[in-house]
């Protein structure tokens, strides 16, 4: 009985956060068996209520395309770049090294606010990005953008960012299992590595997602999966595992991923940034704990709307 309850308002609580279009197409999509395909379905239904958004996004990054950029490839939906590619990473790990000692004695309640993810919860504040504007700068420059951009063949969203701390923990639940994320056609996440992080330290895990799509076939494991275990399919694995300043960029809606499983002693901090195409995709409530949200910070977006492009980003 309790199960049940809970399952309805699981379901309650998916329908306020996509909207009614949003969760009709994936009633539609579950009813039909193609859950995967509401994304697809959510995508288009976007763009038909509003082209000219669309259009917009389209020529605004043809104007701003270079070309120079690491490329995510199409077909893996990740890049693994040399982090020199980036100008500016050294300063943005330096900083978040240093956010991250001053929090330290706070960092217990930190933990405690973030109410059910407590194995990967952010620290990071609005203020602190105003006294910092290096990092979101660096979530917003060219360098970046294009290698966003070369991809989704449009301007991109960001969706949110954060500082995220992974203590040690025995646990391997939600986004501890594999999964895809869900909604949103394209959620790329940059997670940039603050500290050295080894195999035991929780790296970010993924399978590229052309492989993805083939276990998906295979296995018809789609959605918080607790291990694969197969050992053909564990040899495709990808973890984040580098010194300070290694960084990836995944479609986590089409790499099967998970992290922080941080078996090891130390805990695993990340800064991480999310692009979407739709920063709007789902209506969650403010929750720094969880990440920071930038449709809930409108003074951040004024600040850091410099030009037609970010401001386009930033929308
Ligand atoms: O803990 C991690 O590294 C993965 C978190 C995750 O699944 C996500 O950010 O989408
Ligand atoms: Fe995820």
């Amino acid at each position: 009985m309790r199960a049940f309850f809970y399952k309805i308002k699981r379901i309650l609580l998916k329908a306020r956060s996509v909207g009614l279009g949003g969760y009709l197409i994936k009633l539609f999509c579950i009813a039909f068996d193609i859950p995967n395909f509401s994304k697809h379905l959510y995508f288009y239904y976007r763009i038909l209520k509003n082209p000219y958004s669309h259009i917009k996004r389209i020529l605004i990054s043809r104007k701003f395309m270079v070309h120079n950029a690491p490329v995510i490839s199409k077909t893996e939906g990740y890049v693994f770049p040399d982090p020199d590619a980036y100008p500016g990473i050294q300063n943005v790990v330096e900083i978040c090294q240093r956010l991250y000692r001053e929090k330290l004695e706070n960092i217990n309640s930190l933990q405690r606010s973030a109410d059910r993810k407590e194995f990967f919860y952010n620290i990071l504040t609005e203020q602190d990005i105003i006294e910092n504007p290096e990092l979101m700068e660096f979530a917003l420059s060219d360098k970046v953008l294009n290698s966003l951009m070369s991809y989704y063949g449009y301007v991109p969203k960001l969706c949110s960012l954060g500082l995220f701390v992974s203590p040690p923990n025995t646990s391997t639940k939600r986004s501890q299992m594999w999964h895809y994320d869900g909604t949103d056609l394209h959620h790329v996440k940059c997670f940039i590595n603050v500290f050295d992080v080894g195999e035991d330290d929780g790296p970010f895990s993924f399978i590229p997602a052309d492989r993805s799509l083939e276990l998906e076939k295979v296995t018809s494991r789609r959605w918080k999966v607790p291990d694969i275990t197969e050992e053909n399919e564990l040899k495709d694995v990808i973890q984040l595992v580098s010194p300070p300043g290694g960084l990836a960029f995944t479609d986590t809606s089409r790499c099967l991923h998970y992290g922080s499983r941080v078996r090891g002693d130390r805990p695993r901090v990340v800064f991480q940034f999310h692009y979407a195409v739709h920063a709007d995709y789902t209506n969650l409530t403010a929750d720094p704990s969880r990440d920071l949200r930038i449709i809930h910070y409108p003074k951040l977006r004024q600040i850091f709307s410099k030009d037609s492009l970010r401001e386009e980003v930033l929308r």
